[in-house]
């Protein structure tokens, strides 16, 4: 079994490609399975990439580094379901040090049965241009920052997302902040959106992985801290009213969400929401405080009852967080004449990573 993971920050576009690359590869006729990995239960990934037809399967409650087990278990269970050939993996978009914790755990203890391919990291251009650039910007906390670029230090590709929406300026320095920290790394530029730069990204997933002879870094202290300045939500419920449009239910729900925690000067890294009726989706997502929040599936389709999952993952308390997400559903409910009570909410700050092994050193 091919194993392929791709990397990268919250909201960088990982789920995307993985859905992209997977229609790839199913249409050049390989089987594929995806596992998806979360802090906590009730993934809008999953949830959304089944409703494509993949099968998936799920490693919930904490980062694939610290379930190892729970890893290598979903993939023996996606194994027996339908034997794929291929299976992508999205580990959690806060996460770091994915090479000694779990690409070389993988290759020392289960070699003979996964064969993994070079790790790749979705490079996210909203908060790229801020870390790396000429645009960089105070106010991007440096514990995040330490986590974003240790994701880039780790990678054997660098793939940088969304270059639909860079112009050539954008493009040209983010290619040249690239060369100038990490020369030997190739560097892609692809849209998971419009597949630009996806056959280069299909040829370069096809290379072994190349040996990790020296490990990165990490110092566990400052990645943990940085993970903790994150309030992390998940929560489902039913949204049923006489008849509403399932789009504007779930563009409303973030619009209105971002516009609250803007007024609370809480960061967005990425919040995510998507409705389910039958088998009609539509998901909405905001990737951070200065772009839009933006319909990014649309059904098109006026339904009378939805599932609706919610993740969010911004910088500052997570009670405050779940009070403004309460506060939207409940406004939302009342402008589109609809109930939406939430069923289930977790929310909290991760916890410190502990890995199941780490290879090289200790943590
Ligand atoms: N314009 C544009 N948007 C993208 C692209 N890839 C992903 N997105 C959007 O970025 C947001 C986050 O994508 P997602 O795949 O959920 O990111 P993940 O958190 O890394 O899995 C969604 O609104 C996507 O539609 C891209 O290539 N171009
Ligand atoms: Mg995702």
């Amino acid at each position: 079994m091919r194993l392929l993971m791709i990397g990268g920050f919250l909201g960088a576009g990982k789920t995307t490609t993985i859905a992209r690359l997977a229609r790839g590869y199913l249409e050049r006729g390989r089987k594929i399975g995806i596992v998806t990995n979360d802090q906590a239960a009730e993934l809008v990934d999953t949830h959304f990439l089944r409703s494509q037809g993949f099968p998936v399967g799920e490693v919930a409650g904490a980062c694939f580094c610290c379930q190892f087990n729970a890893l290598t278990e979903t993939l023996e269970q996606l194994d027996a379901q339908s034997l794929p050939d291929t299976v992508l993996t999205e580990p959690v978009g806060s996460c770091t040090d994915l090479v000694a914790t779990v690409m070389e755990p993988l290759r020392a203890l289960h070699g003979d049965r996964f064969d993994v391919g070079p790790f790749t990291v979705l490079l996210k251009p909203e908060h790229g241009l801020k870390i790396l650039g000429a645009r960089r910007r105070a106010g991007f906390s440096p514990k995040a920052q330490y986590i974003f670029l240790k994701q880039l230090e780790e990678a054997d590709i660098i793939a940088v997302n969304k270059i639909d929406r860079l112009d050539e300026d954008a493009r040209d320095e983010l290619r040249q902040c690239l060369q100038d920290r990490y020369a030997s790394k190739p560097v892609l530029f692809i849209s998971a959106r419009t597949g630009e730069g996806f056959d280069e990204l299909a040829s370069a997933l096809e290379s072994p992985s190349p040996a990790h002879a020296s490990l990165m870094d990490v110092d566990y202290e400052v990645y943990a801290e940085g993970e903790a300045e994150l309030g992390w939500l998940n929560a489902r419920g039913v949204a049923q009213g006489a008849s509403f449009e399932l789009d504007e239910l779930v563009r409303q729900l973030t619009r209105r969400l971002a516009v609250r925690l803007a007024g609370r000067q809480m960061e967005a890294a990425h919040v995510k929401i998507l409705a389910e009726s039958g088998p009609d989706v539509a998901l909405a997502n905001l990737v951070s405080s200065d772009s839009d929040a933006e319909l990014s599936v649309a059904s098109g389709v006026r339904v009378k009852r939805a599932d609706v999952t919610i993740n969010a993952r911004v910088a500052g308390a997570p009670d405050i967080l779940k009070g403004e997400v309460e506060a939207t559903c409940r406004e939302v409910a009342e402008a589109l004449a609809i109930t939406l009570p939430l069923e289930s909410v977790h929310h909290f700050r991760p916890a410190p990573p502990v890995p199941t092994h780490r290879v090289g050193r200790d943590v």
